[in-house]
C-alpha cells in the first residue's frame, strides 16, 4: 500500500494556471489535451490540497478582449477562488508570447514596445493586487539577444532597470503591498537571456532604485539548464534575504527547459532543496511551474499534480527523518558542519591582525585531517532510499 502524503493548507502549495492548463503543445506538436477551463482548473487543484494559485495576466483575460470581457473573467475567478477556498499567491505578465514582443519587453530596440511592455503590467499589477497577490513575477523570456551586435547589454540592462524601478515606483504610489521576484533563465526562447543565473540576478537587482522590494524566483529547471546547482543558487538566495518566491519542477541538466514534476529526476537534489527549504524558515509558497509529460491525457495532468506535491511531501518527511537520526549527528560532528558557524576572526582590527600574525599553525597535522563526508553522504543516500 502506497504510502500517503496528505497536502495541509499549511504546506502552501500553489499551482499557474499554465501549468494544469498546459495542453502539450510543443514545438514540434500541436496540442494533446482539451482545454481546461478555469473554474475546473481551480476545483481541481482545491480537490488536491492545493493552497493557492497564480497566473499571467492572458492566462486570466482574453489578450485584447474590452474591459467589460477582461472583467467578467477576473470576478468569475474571484468567485471561483472564494467557492473553493484557494487564494491568489502571485502574478505575472506575459510579455513573451505576442509577436509584438519578439524583440524583447523592456529590452527592445522599439521604444513604443518597451513602453507598451510597462503599460501591460501597471494593468496586471492593479489586478494583481485586487486579487491579494503578494508577489509579482518578472521572468523576461524575450529579454536577450541571438546577436551580440543586435544590443548594447550595457544598454539593455540600463532599460530592464528602468522599468522594474518604474515598476516598483508604481506599486509604491498606488500603495499596494507587493514585492517584486526576477525569474532567471540562460536561454529559450531567446539565444542568450538577460540575468541568466540566480547570480546575475541578485548582482542586478543591487544596482535597482528600489532594490528592497525585489528579490529572485529561482526555477530549478533554469538553474540546471546551466549546469548548475539550483541548492547552492537557492541558498545564497536565502543568505541575502532575496528568496521571494521559488519555481519548482525538475529537469536534465544540458536540454532545453523540460518543466517535469517535481521530484522525477533529481532525487538527490531536491533532498537537499526540501531540506533546506524546510529548515530555513522559507515563508513563501512552494510553487510548481511544471506540466505533465506530453503523453498524458487530463486525468495524467491531475496525476502530475498531485505528484509533485507527494514528493515534496515525501523529501520532506526524509529530510525530517535524516535530521533526527543520531548517526548523522554524529557523522556532521565528526565533519565539524557546526564548527563552520563560528566566525573566523571577526571584523578587522590592528589588534586581531596582530594577534593572527603571531599565531603558528600545525600546517601537515592540518592537512593530515579527514573529514568523514563519504560516510556523512551515504547516510543522506541511506536516507533517500529508505535503507537508514
Ligand atoms: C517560465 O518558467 C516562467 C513563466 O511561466 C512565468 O512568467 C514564470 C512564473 O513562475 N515562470
Ligand atoms: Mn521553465
Ligand atoms: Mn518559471
Amino acid at each position: 500500500m502506497a504510502k500517503d502524503f496528505t497536502p495541509r493548507p499549511e504546506d502552501r502549495f500553489s499551482f499557474g494556471l499554465w501549468t494544469v492548463g498546459n495542453r502539450g503543445r510543443d514545438p514540434f506538436g500541436d496540442a494533446v489535451r482539451r482545454t481546461i477551463e478555469v473554474p475546473e482548473m481551480l476545483k481541481g487543484l482545491a480537490d488536491i490540497g492545493v493552497y493557492g494559485v497564480s497566473f499571467h495576466d492572458d492566462d486570466l483575460m482574453t489578450f485584447g478582449a474590452s474591459e467589460s470581457v477582461r472583467r467578467g473573467e477576473v470576478e468569475l475567478f474571484k468567485k471561483t477562488l472564494d467557492e473553493t477556498g484557494l487564494v491568489c499567491t502571485m502574478a505575472t505578465t506575459n510579455l513573451f508570447f505576442h509577436p509584438i514582443f519578439k524583440d524583447g519587453a523592456f529590452t527592445s530596440n522599439d521604444r513604443d514596445v518597451r513602453r507598451y511592455a510597462i503599460q501591460k503590467v501597471m494593468r496586471n499589477i492593479d489586478v494583481a493586487a485586487e486579487l491579494g497577490a503578494p508577489t509579482y513575477v518578472f521572468w523576461g523570456g524575450r529579454e536577450g539577444v541571438e546577436s551580440a551586435a543586435a544590443k548594447d547589454t550595457r544598454d539593455a540592462l540600463a532599460r530592464y532597470a528602468e522599468a522594474i524601478d518604474f515598476l516598483a515606483g508604481y506599486v509604491k504610489d498606488k500603495g499596494y503591498s507587493m514585492r517584486f521576484a526576477l525569474e532567471p533563465k540562460p536561454n529559450e526562447p531567446r539565444g542568450d537571456i538577460f540575468l541568466p543565473t540566480v547570480g546575475h540576478a541578485l548582482a542586478f537587482i543591487e544596482k535597482l532604485e528600489h532594490r528592497e522590494m525585489v528579490g529572485v524566483n529561482p526555477e530549478v529547471a533554469h538553474e540546471t539548464m546551466s549546469g548548475l546547482s539550483f541548492y547552492q543558487g537557492v541558498a545564497q538566495a536565502i543568505w541575502q534575504d532575496k528568496l521571494f518566491h521559488i519555481d519548482l519542477n525538475d529537469q536534465r541538466p544540458g536540454r532545453f527547459d523540460q518543466d517535469f514534476r517535481f521530484g522525477s529526476e533529481g532525487l538527490k537534489d531536491h533532498f537537499f532543496l526540501v531540506r533546506l527549504l524546510e529548515n530555513s524558515g522559507y515563508s513563501g509558497v512552494k510553487h510548481f511551474d511544471a506540466h505533465a509529460y506530453r503523453t498524458e491525457d487530463v486525468d495524467g495532468v491531475w496525476d502530475f499534480a498531485r505528484g509533485c506535491i507527494r514528493n515534496y511531501l515525501a523529501f520532506a518527511e526524509k529530510a525530517r527523518e535524516f535530521d533526527a537520526d543520531p548517526r548523522v549527528a554524529a557523522a556532521m560532528s565528526y565533519t565539524g558542519v557546526a564548527d563552520l558557524a563560528e566566525p573566523t576572526i571577526g571584523s578587522f582590527s590592528k589588534e586581531a591582525a596582530a594577534g593572527l600574525l603571531a599565531e603558528s599553525f600545525d600546517v601537515e597535522a592540518l592537512a593530515q585531517r579527514g573529514y568523514g563526508i563519504e560516510a556523512l553522504d551515504q547516510l543522506a543516500v541511506d536516507h533517500i532510499l529508505g535503507i537508514a
